[in-house]
């Protein structure tokens, strides 16, 4: 049996690893966000203290998968798909109740909530069958990760989301423009790697960058983790 502590953690990695050297370096981005973000809680005012406490685990849950998607891209030399997806499928939740979190006050309730949950699970679940177990049917399954994705936008944007964040703050306002920015564009690089990875190509765009799609998946990870909470942390600093 591997615990994931036990595993290929003497394997040493090449100078020129660079898909393993990225999911090292973004395990330590991701320890040491979630450190910072629970660290901080003490000097956070209570009102905002389940957001960053939220920004913490996002990053923590992240630290452990990296720390398991290294070992087992160095064992195997291949790509953690099926780890990938459980991260995602534990993180991406966790980022859409950050969004019912800070209009919370404002009368998110939990049907908002739980829209957003359910997008973002059927975004990944279908985007997971159709990356892995029935890659025959890869654009059906990746149109219907896709109508889910955007309906998250929609809902950031223009929907629910949208109207409670402007009713409650400028402060709040603002940081949900931001997050917003992190869902529509640094989101976006996942659904543009599964066209241009698909074999046969969606839209005729194959591109085969084998693992150093994993990099980009890697780099794309921090931003959008690290950032998002940062924007969190930063909006429980101006509205105290
Ligand atoms: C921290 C991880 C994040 C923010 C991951 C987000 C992942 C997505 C937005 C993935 C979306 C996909 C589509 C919209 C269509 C194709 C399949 C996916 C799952 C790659």
């Amino acid at each position: 049996m591997n615990l994931f502590l036990l595993d290929a953690s003497f394997k040493a990695i090449s100078n020129t690893n660079y898909v393993a050297f990225t999911f090292f370096v973004g395990t330590m981005a991701m320890m040491a966000a979630a450190a910072f973000f629970f660290l901080e809680l003490n000097n956070t005012s209570k009102e905002w203290r389940t957001s960053v406490l939220v920004s913490g685990l996002i990053t923590f849950i992240a630290a452990v998968h990296y720390y398991y998607m290294r070992g087992y891209n160095l064992e195997t030399g291949e790509s953690p798909v099926f780890f990938r997806y459980v991260d995602w499928l534990l993180t991406v939740p966790l980022m859409c109740v950050e969004f019912y979190l800070i209009t919370k006050k404002v009368g998110s309730n939990a049907s908002l909530l739980w829209k957003l949950i359910f997008a973002s699970v059927i975004m990944l679940v279908t985007g997971y069958f159709g990356e892995a177990v029935d890659t025959a049917h890869s654009w059906q399954w990746g149109l219907a990760s896709g109508i889910a994705y955007f309906y998250i936008v929609y809902l950031v944007w223009f929907g629910d989301v949208a109207k409670l964040a402007q009713s409650a703050s400028p402060a709040v306002a603002a940081a949900n423009r931001s997050l917003g920015w992190f869902v529509l564009v640094g989101w976006a690089i996942y659904p543009l790697g599964y066209i241009v990875g698909t074999p046969g190509g969606l839209f005729g765009m194959h591109v085969d960058l084998g693992l150093n799609m994993d990099i980009v998946y890697n780099i794309g990870d921090a931003v959008n983790k690290i950032g998002f909470g940062l924007v969190i942390y930063s909006l429980s600093r101006k509205a105290a």
